[in-house]
């Protein structure tokens, strides 16, 4: 029979994705000549050939033809949504095998390390756009398994705009820059975006999320990834087991302020897909568990909600969430484009022992995915390396573009008189469907706890915690004022209305012509699941942070080595800002090298810093740079971990910053901790000094100094 299999796969030695594409890489390098794409050796790549110095250029140089063509066709269409994203490989390994609920090697077998691959993005912005942008992240994961690829293509929110898939074209063409004049990009901060929220009460609850810190994720490390949908597992029998998919972050679920995300965009676009790459470059290995919320199919009407409308989670407080396996994201991409803008994930892509379920919006996925991707890579996009599975495949499939094996088959349809190759065996493990009863009349009709649409939205309101309501307050703000029409901001006051009446007052404040509508009722439940503030499952580890160390020629070394070595110990990433890269001489001659600049960062790069004092008494002279007591005083209204150290101190306590730090501290023998900010004028950096520091890191953010003339 023949079979696609790579020799090189059926190794058992390491990650067998990476053996497969190993087999794909391309060696090249300044040793290797520059050829043509066909091998012959070139000459000259710099002047074309000519009839002459000052003559024209001819068509017969064919090396110059080849550059240039292949240049014009070197752009696929991007993404229609999710066209800006950053990809890794990695592994998964199971831990709490969910036995007898699906036959799924992957959910039942702790002994098996699986090639993994995710690719995170933003939803609405173009594939040049920045990544700090208000918007929902993708999260699609793969898993390249024994029996195939599965792909879980989600979210970083749990819920949807939409509840059918018929409306996605609708809603993207909202949320998108506006069509006339392609403005603005990777925001919903416009019209047609709010008048389609405004008039689509499905998305009632998604706009909550939308509009909380959940949209502005400090990483793609700090963030919680949802399937969304409902699906099955599958047992032996062919009983279903209902299944929502959780991943949550090892270093905790964590956000940016609006303030700063603004600013990231311009100061760092790549502020994201910098992270990801940096942390796996320094072997920071990402991690997450992948939990389950399981629900037996005799539940299946149990609920108040519809377990087929994607709107709507099953609140953790109800059916607790089983981490059954650890996600590391360990290996960048070689190549961009061939493994992150050339990876197809489906929806459609499972394995046996799962299904579907008959939710309308993943019914319309499992349709769109694949479609899709023949537009952007051809309909032999399976061929592509990064998409391939790893476990022997045999399809009927054949020709179209790109066609990249010479299949040794001499039949392509089935049966055939070939011993009625390729088999299909349910017995021995092919894919079988649930078989679900299904009955009933055509037409286009949702179920009837579909039209519920404000419960869940306020559950996840009066969930937050106060700077978590101020900051929906903001961003409800800051939306509907960046809307031209009186009528979209009324419309879409309406509906936030209906979620909070203390909301749509405050959200009213900023908008001069709307009226709020009376109170109706808010139901008052809350999850302890949802703030990421006071969230159950939440962490706070100093691990995996980012503090930049600020300090000038003259510097006190004692004050930062013992820091410095304690944050490295913590897994922390500890970075050096100068007034100049490279190495800066301490007041003791021993140098420091600066990996960043007064003039080259910024302090949104960092999410914690320290002022370092220096040996002489003219240090704190020097310390007058603007770049320098701007980045103080931005870092404190984006409520950051702060320390001064020596004379930093009353450098620090002189800049005047809001909530007013003690004068008397640069005086004191003991270290002063002033709202989040660490005042050590005398004891130096150590033990004590970096516990506080590693504490106060590990927070987040000082909430407590969110007060009123802080917008965060
Ligand atoms: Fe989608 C891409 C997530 C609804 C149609 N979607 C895409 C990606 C993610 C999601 C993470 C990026 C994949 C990658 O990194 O390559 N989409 C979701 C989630 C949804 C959702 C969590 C709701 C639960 N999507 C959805 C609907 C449709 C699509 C209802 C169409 C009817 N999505 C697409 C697409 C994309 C896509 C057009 C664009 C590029 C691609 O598929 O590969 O087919």
């Amino acid at each position: 029979m023949a079979q696609v299999v790579d020799k090189i796969v059926n190794s058992t030695v390491g990650d067998a994705k990476k053996r497969q594409m190993d087999g794909f890489t391309l060696e090249q390098n300044d040793k290797t000549p520059l050829t043509s794409y066909f091998g012959t050796k070139i000459a000259e790549t710099d002047i074309a050939l000519r009839a002459g110095a000052r003559g024209p250029t001819v068509l017969e140089d064919f090396h110059n033809r080849e550059k240039i063509s292949h240049f014009d066709h070197e752009r696929i269409p991007e993404r229609v949504v999710h066209a800006r994203g950053a990809g890794a490989f990695g592994e998964f390994k199971l831990h709490t095998p969910l036995t007898g609920l699906t036959t799924a090697k992957i959910l039942t077998d702790t002994s098996k390390t699986t090639p993994a691959y995710v690719r995170f993005s933003t939803v609405g912005g173009s594939r040049g756009s920045a990544d700090s942008v208000r918007d929902p992240r993708g999260f699609a994961a793969r898993f390249y398994t024994d029996e195939g690829n599965w792909d879980l293509v989600g979210n970083n929110m749990p819920v949807f705009f939409i509840q059918d898939a018929i409306k996605f074209p609708d809603l993207i063409h909202a949320v998108k820059p506006e069509p006339h004049n392609e403005i603005p990009q990777a925001q919903t901060a416009h019209d047609n975006a709010w008048d389609f929220m405004g008039l689509h009460p499905q998305s009632t609850h998604m706009q909550q999320w939308a509009m909380s810190d959940r949209a502005i994720p400090r990483s793609f490390r700090h963030m919680q990834g949802f399937g969304v949908h409902t699906f099955r597992l599958l047992d032996s029998e062919g009983k279903s087991t209902f299944v929502k998919y959780h991943w949550t972050p090892h270093l905790g679920t964590h956000s940016l302020v609006w303030d700063e995300a603004l600013k990231l965009a311009g100061q760092d676009p790549d502020f994201h897909r910098r992270d990801l790459w940096d942390a796996i470059e320094a072997g920071a290995y990402p991690k997450w568990e992948l939990g389950v919320q399981l629900v037996k199919e005799e539940d299946e009407h149990k609920f108040d909600f519809d377990l087929l409308d994607s709107t709507k989670l099953i609140p953790e407080d109800l059916v607790p969430v089983k981490n059954i396996g650890t996600l590391t994201l360990n290996r960048n991409p070689i190549d961009y484009f061939a493994e992150v803008e050339q990876v197809a994930f489906c929806t459609q892509h499972i394995v046996p022992g799962m299904d579907f379920t008959s939710d309308p919006l993943l019914a319309g996925r499992n349709f769109s995915y694949q479609d899709t991707q023949i537009s952007r890579l051809g309909v032999n996009f399976g061929d592509i390396p990064v998409n391939r599975p790893v476990c022997p495949f045999m399809t009927n499939q054949r020709d179209g573009q790109n066609t990249m094996f010479s299949k040794t088959n001499r039949t392509a349809y089935h049966p055939n008189r070939f011993d009625a190759l390729p088999t299909t065996e349910p017995a021995k493990g092919g894919f079988r469907s649930y078989p679900e009863v299904v009955a009933g009349i055509k037409e286009r009709l949702h179920g009837p706890k579909f039209n519920e649409f404000v419960s869940q939205a306020q559950l996840f309101y009066n969930s937050m915690s106060e700077p978590e309501k101020k900051h929906i307050i903001s961003a409800y703000q800051f939306e509907l004022s960046k809307c031209y029409e009186t009528q979209v901001q009324q419309t879409a006051l309406n509906r936030i209305n209906l979620i909070d009446h203390d909301l749509a007052l405050a959200v009213a404040e900023s908008l001069k012509d709307v009226t709020v509508p009376d109170a109706v009722p808010n139901h008052g439940n809350k999850s302890a699941f949802l703030s990421q503030v006071t969230g159950k499952s939440q962490t706070f580890t100093a691990e995996g942070r980012k503090v930049g160390i600020y300090l000038l020629p003259g510097y006190s070394y004692a004050q930062v080595e013992p820091i410095k070595v304690a944050l490295s110990a913590a897994g922390v990433m500890v970075k050096f800002v100068g007034p100049g890269t490279g190495k800066i001489e301490a007041g003791n001659g021993q140098t420091q090298i600066a990996e960043f600049t007064f003039e080259n960062s910024r302090s949104t790069h960092f999410d914690a810093l320290i002022f370092i004092g220096g040996d002489s008494d003219d240090y704190t002279k020097k310390m007058k740079n603007g770049r320098l007591l701007h980045a103080a005083r931005e870092a404190y209204m984006h409520l950051k971990a702060i320390a001064a150290t020596g004379n930093a101190v009353g450098w620090l306590t002189d800049l005047a910053l809001p909530g007013d730090l003690p004068a008397d501290a640069k005086a004191k023998e003991d270290i002063t901790d002033a709202n989040g900010v660490l005042l050590a004028p005398s004891v130096g950096t150590g033990a004590q000094f970096s516990k506080q520091f590693l504490d106060s890191v590990a927070k987040h953010r000082v909430w407590d100094r969110e007060v009123e003339h802080i917008a965060a």
